[in-house]
């Protein structure tokens, strides 16, 4: 048996889940084809889902086609909860990134594409909703060409279009056209190809492009784009065919007995409140009542699989094991979290691939008492959803999450209230910054050398970084040179302190170089015993490198950036002379003004921290008829006055005196002639 690892992904509405239910029909799974207008599919399972008509979480079903099982995740397209589809690319083995006929190459389906082909995942297009008046394939392969990829193949045309008797004609070997098609896309990555193709045309047979297509599909070179209506059926057995023929569906069965690896992309609390864990087998086999080791990112844990059960046929079953390539639900690791790996790291870790959240607010109980009640609550969201970076402001004792936009915000409030009983409302949204270095910036203090007193000796450089690279943490001291446990103080701290720079912000881009250490080890005078105030402690490193680290990023400099989206409004042409007064008010710049029809059509940026505005602004200005995208493009620098992160008095060297003093008075730092200092 094969298996299919299998995404669908697209701009919010543009039919993932009716085309879901409609696989899962064509597959024979269920009998009747569920309808997201009445809250009655598969996947759209979520109370909240079904009354709002929208995904929220991604969902697995899962369904055969032939001798392939194909576990199936719909993903919500709405830019709020992009992070459920970052959490789910890491184990798939292909995609279907579905675009509307009618609406064509939106906002998301941009950012989706990019991911996709960067990580390289096999993806099919689909274009669907091809019955909707106003549909036209041929206008949207060609923004597909214009503004996605050019290494697509149009498997076939549709006919009938804007009506319910639409449908799709595969083209097959007689077609000139589309032979002559594929070979000039193909003969891009297939050098023999190509010379047959230059020297030779007529050895190209149809057989031999087709079998060079399924070949270049599976390793994600070109993208076969299919056509079709999710509501009606048309299009869609060519569909399934295309999942198993040109995407990689795997027998594993040789890698079931290799070592256990997985990866844990989705958590959720059962019934009775205890943590399920969505696992993704990369090899070996995981078994019911075996130890299994947690991997997160460093540190280590273990745990006792109680249960596990994989997808079958639409539903669950219980089962004894999961086994390489398989998708299962797995009970019984109370510590999990996501992004954890089990067994091995697989292969390719958890990553970021989409922009972290833009904005910030402060959830607020309505009644006093129940803080204690929300923090519990918001605990086990963050659970499922690690970015939305639950904490605690020390200064005010509030609760922040970070948050994509003000549809996740109505969600974790419907949410906090029907799952938790909690009335909660919200302070304002505000702009989550960055701060990049700007120069290079070192600073070091030096065991036993006042003012410095803590038993810790430590230099460290920072430099700046590439954007998009994150933080790195290096050493320029001998290893071991300083004992590990206070080495890894150290760069936990590094990272720690990293989360609130010069101006409050999180620092990004950045390369934290460590160029000097120190240390006393255990020792006491007369007794073979540890002496706290004569030994160097982890707490010692922990202290100390935050006022280094500050020091160092103080002297570098840093400056603060803000997201920036690309927007597009598509507005009625005579209300464009209300609509750009109100677009240059919200800072937003107009890259680009074009006419479809009778419709102005604006792209541009816009400060992030402004969309919503926008949204709201934007039906009492265009009539109720203007339509508004928009996505996260970039980091763009912030001129004029800097913004200091809100509620924040973060930054240690505003106490540095005071911190030296009271550590110093704390403990008297004896004078030892046997100190080892190294530097
Ligand atoms: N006419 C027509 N309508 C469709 C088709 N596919 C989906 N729809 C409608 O489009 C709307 C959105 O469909 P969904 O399946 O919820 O879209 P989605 O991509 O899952 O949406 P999100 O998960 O919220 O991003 C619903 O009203 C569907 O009934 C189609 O092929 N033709
Ligand atoms: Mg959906």
């Amino acid at each position: 048996m094969r298996t299919l690892n299998l995404g669908i992904l697209a701009h919010v509405d543009a039919g993932k889940t009716t085309l879901t239910e409609r696989l899962l029909f064509a597959a024979g799974v269920i009998d009747e084809v569920g309808s997201v207008d009445d809250g009655s599919t598969q996947t759209d399972s979520l109370a909240l889902e079904r009354q709002r008509g929208i995904t929220i979480k991604s969902a697995v079903v899962s369904f055969a086609v032939g001798d392939v099982t194909v576990n199936l995740i719909d993903t919500p397209g709405h830019p709020d909860f992009i992070a459920e589809v970052e959490r789910v690319l890491g184990v798939l083995d292909g995609a279907v990134l579905v675009a509307s006929a009618v609406e064509g190459v939106q906002a998301q389906t941009r950012v989706l594409m990019r991911t996709l082909q960067r990580l390289g995942i096999p993806t099919l297009l689909f274009i669907n909703k091809i019955d909707r008046a106003g549909a036209d394939t041929e206008r949207v392969l060609h923004g597909i060409s214009d503004r996605l990829t050019l290494a697509i193949v149009p498997m076939g045309a549709a006919y009938g279009q804007g009506t319910r008797g639409a449908g799709f004609t595969p083209y097959g070997p007689g077609d000139r056209a589309f032979t002559a098609q594929l070979a000039d896309v193909l003969a891009e990555h297939d050098d023999e190809l190509l010379a047959d193709y230059v020297h030779d045309a007529s050895r190209l047979s149809h057989g031999r492009l087709a079998a060079a297509l399924a070949a270049q599909a599976r390793r994600g070179l070109v993208h076969p784009v299919f056509a079709g209506s999710a509501m009606t059926g048309a299009g869609v057995d060519h569909l399934t065919a295309g999942l198993t023929g040109l995407l990689p569906a795997a027998d594993r069965k040789a890698e079931a007995d290799l070592p256990v690896s997985a990866s844990v992309f989705k958590v959720e609390r059962g019934p009775a409140g205890e943590k399920i864990a969505y696992v993704r087998m990369f090899s070996g086999t995981l078994r019911a009542r075996t130890r299994v080791r947690i991997d997160s990112l460093g540190s280590e844990g273990e745990g006792k699989v109680t249960a596990i059960s994989v997808f079958s046929s639409g539903g669950t079953r219980d089962s004894q094991a999961v086994a390489a390539g398989q998708i299962g639900k797995v009970w019984g690791l109370p510590g999990v979290q996501i992004g954890n790996a089990l067994g091995e790291p697989p292969p390719a870790r958890a990553q970021r691939h989409f922009a972290p959240p833009s904005l910030e607010t402060v959830v607020v109980p309505a009644r006093a008492a129940d803080k204690g009640a929300l923090h519990a609550a918001l605990t086990q969201l963050a659970e499922q959803d690690p970015l939305i970076n639950l904490r605690q402001d020390d200064v005010r004792s509030e609760l922040l999450v970070s948050l994509y936009g003000e549809v996740q915000k109505e969600v974790i409030q419907a949410t906090l209230a029907d799952v938790f009983g909690l009335d909660v409302g919200f302070r304002e949204t505000t702009t989550i910054c960055i701060e990049r270095p700007v120069g290079c910036g070192a600073a070091v203090e030096f065991i036993g050398q006042p003012p410095n007193p803590f038993l810790a000796g430590i230099g460290l450089r920072v430099d700046p970084a590439p954007p998009g690279t994150g933080m790195e943490f290096g050493l320029e001291i001998e290893l071991g040179a300083l004992p590990f446990s206070f080495l890894k103080a150290v760069r936990e701290t590094v990272y720690e302190t990293l989360r609130q720079g010069v101006y409050g912000w999180q620092v990004t881009d950045i390369t934290v170089t460590m160029t000097h250490s120190g240390y006393w080890p255990r020792q006491s005078h007369a007794h073979a015993h540890f002496d706290k105030s004569m030994s160097s402690t982890a707490g010692d490193f922990r202290n100390l490198t935050p006022l280094v680290l500050m020091s160092a990023l103080s002297e570098a400099g840093t400056q603060v950036y803000e997201p920036i989206h690309r927007f597009l409004v598509e507005i009625p042409a005579d209300t464009l002379g209300a609509v750009l007064p109100v677009l240059a008010k919200l800072l937003a710049v107009p890259l680009e003004q074009a006419m479809r029809g009778s419709l102005s059509v604006v792209e541009g940026d816009v400060p992030a921290g402004a969309v919503h505005e926008l949204q709201q602004r934007l039906p009492a200005l265009t009539r109720g008829e203007g339509v508004l995208e928009s996505a996260f493009d970039h980091y763009q620098q912030v001129r004029g006055e800097i913004p200091l992160r809100p509620r924040s008095d973060h930054n240690p060297l505003n106490r540095k005196d005071e911190i030296m003093r009271e550590r110093g008075a704390a403990r008297r730092v004896p004078l030892d002639p046997d100190v080892v200092v190294r530097a």
